[in-house]
């Protein structure tokens, strides 16, 4: 039998990680071979309700499921950590300034980045959810020096699951007809989801669509405020879409890309596609044994360049503001 697999969740009681632990406990993140202990860190006042969660865990009797330990000590949650779920994080309240939310998180990310630094396994991945996932991200990894940079990615793959769901309810496809969809950029209004290298059963997906004013007055603001768009109709942010989306991003990432498709992850950039080196980017990656490439190579049109353009303008200005704050 395989050595359990632990699994750090941080922000372990709040709503997308009820809707994530279940589905970890019940083998849909590593694979239904692969047993798990859960590492479920919250801060203080998160610590009940997460033994409550913890208590429904144990009721589900999962036979993947080795063992819970709860706590607010990140030195604890994420000792011997192969994987860790950063979903906790300080949300945007009213009238706060980017500057605000970025050093609250700040607080939150740079001692967990140094936490991983210090306790984690050697293969630690880690999947940062809690928003601005991006800069987050980005602020954790420098604050871990002895960790390789490309362990520590932020999620897109939400963007990238609405971005196919919406295109295949404009063509009539089904969803698993669409292959090599993009996010590009940040996981923020500026995100741009891409269709021209997509396939829609092995047809270009931009060519079917046919309809440039679609893409850029639909299909794209559709996407990019679809966020906005749940919280309306739900009363409360996406949840149960997120924590499936997290689910998928790492068990693409440990598990791989079907041949001849690719997925979205926020990742380092090297540079690729002129998105500045060093910062957390969204891109069409592959990935085979763990690892991850970015899909080397694609022509950007006019349409794409402008957009990729913008929403790495914003992750630069946030890779600054980040470093004034002295977080990175
Ligand atoms: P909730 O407010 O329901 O839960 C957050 C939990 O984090 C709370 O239980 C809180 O006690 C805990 N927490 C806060 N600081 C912590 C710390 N330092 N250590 C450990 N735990 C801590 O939020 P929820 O709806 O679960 O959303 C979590 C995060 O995901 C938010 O930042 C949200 O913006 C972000 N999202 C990111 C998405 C993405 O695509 N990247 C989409 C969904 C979601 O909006």
């Amino acid at each position: 039998t395989r050595t359990p697999v632990n699994v750090t969740v941080t922000g372990a009681a709040g709503q997308i990680g009820y809707a994530l632990l279940f589905r970890i406990a019940s083998g849909h993140l590593l694979g239904p071979d692969v047993p798990v202990n859960l590492r479920l860190l919250e801060i203080p006042q998160g610590l009940k309700a997460a033994e409550g969660t913890a208590m429904e865990l144990d009721d589900c009797a999962f036979p993947l499921l080795r063992n819970i330990e709860i706590t607010d000590d990140a030195n604890v949650g994420f000792a011997g950590a192969n994987v860790a779920l950063l979903v906790g994080a300080r949300p945007r309240t009213k009238g706060m300034e980017r500057g605000d939310l970025l050093s609250a998180n700040g607080g939150i990310f740079k001692p967990q980045g140094k936490a991983i630094n210090d306790n984690a396994a050697d293969d630690i991945k880690v999947l940062v959810v809690g928003n601005p996932a991006n800069t987050n991200a980005l602020i954790a990894q420098a604050a871990a020096p002895d960790v390789p940079a490309e362990r520590f990615t932020a999620m897109t793959r939400l963007d990238h699951n609405r971005a196919i769901s919406q295109l295949a309810a404009r063509t009539g496809a089904a969803v698993s007809d669409i292959k090599r969809l993009t996010i590009w950029g940040n996981h923020s209004a500026t995100q741009y989801p891409d269709i021209f290298h997509a396939e829609i059963a092995g047809k270009n997906a931009a060519e079917v669509v046919n309809d440039e004013a679609w893409l850029a007055d639909t299909f794209i603001p559709t996407v990019a405020k679809r966020g906005a768009a749940i919280i309306e109709a739900r009363g409360a942010s996406s949840a149960a879409s997120a924590a499936n989306a997290a689910i998928d991003h790492v068990h693409t990432w440990v598990n791989g890309t079907a041949e001849g498709d690719w997925t979205s992850m926020g990742i380092p950039s090297d540079g690729s596609y002129g998105v500045p080196e060093g910062i957390i980017s969204s891109f069409p990656v592959t990935t085979k044994d763990g690892k991850y490439e970015i899909v080397q190579g694609l022509d950007i049109n006019e349409f794409s360049r402008a957009r990729i353009d913008a929403s790495v303008q914003e992750l630069s200005e946030e890779r600054d503001a980040v470093r004034e704050l002295g977080l990175i």
